[in-house]
């Protein structure tokens, strides 16, 4: 696996949002990130103030909001400021580029304007990222990552599917900079004389983590404890919900996320 330190990754990224987050993450020596599925701006706001020192990353859907408005958008962002963490909308967008395009950069929720990271399912085949792409032309730096593995059971996306979904993202390093998958499905390549891209360093997200104890829902969710996330699967970053944001102690639970991700990642790049 990736043996690299993040330091290191983050020293040679050529994309200016994977090398934000991996700055981010040494700094707050965390790989957390928190995925507030909460219904009411007002809660999620505070939650994200009270954890915000311990994630590199906040994975929002904001479709989910019932009381949205952009006054949340500009709070959300201060957060992101005075926390120091990059914003993740887990939009998985699955249309034709020119629908994408709408749904990305217009609607009510303007992702791309305050967005650091969305993410898309690779299932219409390359224009949906060449759509996405386009949005953010005039924009500071976005990225993308690509749906390669899911978490639930049952799902379709076969080893053909994430093997292409690894190809599409190696044609649109300046765009993609990594996936949401269950294990590491891309390794930087050290044959320099293979296609452009095929060097990239993909950073790897996998949602479906739990420290011991929550096994799964009642609709197909798979959970993965973090250790093996981090030193079997070799996943970068830890996406965890439920087990946060309905725990009564969030913070004392997001200090063990925290520990428990960080000595994985020590033992993974052999400093533990
Ligand atoms: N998510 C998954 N599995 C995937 C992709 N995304 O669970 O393969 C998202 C869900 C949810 C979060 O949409 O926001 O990650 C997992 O939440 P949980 O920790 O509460 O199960």
């Amino acid at each position: 696996f990736n043996s690299s330190s993040y330091e290191e990754r983050a020293a040679k990224h050529p994309h200016p949002v994977a090398r934000s987050l991996f700055e981010i993450m040494v700094s707050k020596k965390t790989n957390l990130c928190l995925s507030v599925d909460l219904t009411s701006s007002q809660e999620i706001l505070a939650l994200t103030d009270k954890l915000g020192p311990y994630i590199c990353l906040l994975k929002t859907h904001v479709d989910i909001i019932e009381d949205f408005d952009p006054d949340f958008i500009s709070k959300l962002s201060e957060l992101s400021l005075k926390h120091n963490f990059l914003i993740f909308e887990d939009r998985k967008f699955a249309d034709i580029g020119s629908t994408v395009i709408k749904q990305y950069g217009g609607g009510i929720y303007k992702i791309a304007e305050w967005v650091h990271i969305t993410n898309c399912h690779v299932l219409p085949g390359p224009g949906i990222v060449d759509g996405l792409k386009s949005v953010t032309r005039d924009l500071p730096p976005r990225a993308l990552l690509i749906l390669a593995e899911m978490s639930s059971k049952g799902n379709l996306l076969t080893d053909e599917y994430t093997k292409t979904a690894v190809e599409i993202a190696k044609n649109n390093t300046d765009f993609v900079i990594g996936f949401i998958a269950q294990h590491r499905v891309s390794e930087p390549s050290n044959d320099k004389t293979t296609a452009s891209g095929s060097n990239a360093d993909f950073i790897i997200m996998t949602p479906g983590v739990s420290l011991p104890g929550r096994d799964g829902d009642s609709f197909g969710q798979q959970y993965t404890n973090p250790e093996t996330a981090i030193c079997v699967n070799g996943t970068d970053v830890l996406i965890v919900g439920r087990d946060l944001f309905t725990n009564p102690d969030p913070v004392s639970r997001a200090k063990e996320y925290v520990s428990t991700g960080w000595n994985a990642y020590l033992k993974r790049i052999n400093k533990l």
